[in-house]
């Protein structure tokens, strides 16, 4: 089999539909670095002391796991000195980290979720790092929280790895979904999934279905009628799956269907759901959508929604188009 490496990748793909400028290749290729060095740090687990909590919470009020530190510095110093970045933006840190003086400036703007899944560290369960690229803004200056606060639909590139019994890595410029696998003796990152698309047809859902009892009653509805099975509406038996590591809940979606959800509900109507718009869901909604999958906060497709903070929250549903057409509809009912 002939192996594509990322970089003959990235490079072909900027030859033949010219979507990857130099600056962007080079933010990727950089984080996909980054992926591999915190792939490692993972893999040591208890041999490398990076288990456990650092007693420190982050801007969330969520205590932090070693890992979630020490992967947001590995992608912040592998990122800084390169060139191509105006700035940064993590789940992890409060506000935006600006580049360093001693460093050029450039014109693309990262976010990340540096580990996404911390529940999943400790007991060996897969996790993985969710990224986003924005471009800056014409004519901006020191660049402020403000010119992070773009939809979705302006992203120019997004993409998650998953450190699970293999690390993969998934990647959208805007022209489909490709899959990447770490070839762990060889340091690479080698094509093994193209054009990725979402199956049309799903009988698999993902909800944490503990907290069933303070959904709103579109939610209740739609998972009502997956559960009632053959006897019900759907006359259709469906099968639950929960990793509750985004990532890797996403990553079985996009190889066999299903959709996923994490719904706003009624215990914090100012704080919908869990998941936060500009590190989770808006990379997940665009690697969905180049999948030919859709998201939606319930309302409206997630790529739309103008954010107002960094950090802001939104209802989450991805995944197969008529099953998020469907809940979103009940929604609107
Ligand atoms: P994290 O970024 O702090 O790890 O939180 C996000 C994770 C998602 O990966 C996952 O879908 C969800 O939280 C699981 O939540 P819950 O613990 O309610 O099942
Ligand atoms: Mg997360």
């Amino acid at each position: 089999m002939k192996r594509i490496s990322l970089t003959q990748y990235l490079v072909e793909e900027q030859r033949s539909h010219n979507t990857i400028p130099a600056e962007l290749r080079l933010l990727i290729e950089v984080v996909a670095r980054a992926c591999k060095t915190i792939s490692h740090a993972v893999g040591k687990g208890a041999l490398g002391d990076v288990l456990g909590t650092a007693n420190i919470e982050n801007v969330q009020g969520e205590v932090q796991k070693k890992l979630d530190i020490i992967s947001n510095e590995i992608l912040l110093e592998a990122n800084e000195w390169g060139g191509h970045l105006a700035a940064m933006a993590s789940e992890e840190m409060e506000t935006i980290h600006l580049i360093p003086n001693r460093y050029p400036m450039g014109e693309y703007m990262l976010l990340f979720d540096p580990l996404d899944g911390s529940s999943n560290i400790d007991v060996n369960v897969s996790i993985g790092t969710i990224f986003s690229v924005l471009k800056a803004p014409e004519g901006m200056g020191q660049p402020t929280e403000q010119d992070f606060l773009q939809p979705g639909s302006k992203q120019v590139a997004a993409g998650y790895a998953v450190y699970g019994p293999q690390t993969v890595l998934v990647l959208t410029t805007g022209n489909g979904v490709n899959c990447f696998t770490l070839d762990r003796e060889m340091g690479s990152w080698v094509l093994t999934q193209s054009n990725m698309q979402i199956p049309v047809e799903t009988r698999e859902y993902a909800i944490n279905a503990s907290n069933a009892r303070h959904w709103f009653p579109p939610v209740t509805r739609y998972v009502n009628e997956l559960q009632a099975g053959k006897a019900g509406p759907r006359e259709t038996d469906f099968n639950m799956r929960w990793i509750a590591s985004m990532v890797a809940d996403v990553h079985r979606i996009l190889n066999r269907g299903g959709i996923f959800m994490y719904p706003g509900d009624a215990r914090e109507p100012d704080k919908p759901g869990k998941l936060r718009l500009m590190y989770e869901a808006n990379p997940m909604a665009f690697i969905v959508e180049q999948a030919g999958g859709a998201a939606t906060d319930g309302a409206n497709r997630i790529m739309d929604i103008q954010p107002q903070k960094l950090h802001q929250r939104v209802p989450v549903f991805l995944g197969s188009k008529s099953e998020v057409e469907r809940v979103t509809a009940y929604h609107q009912q």
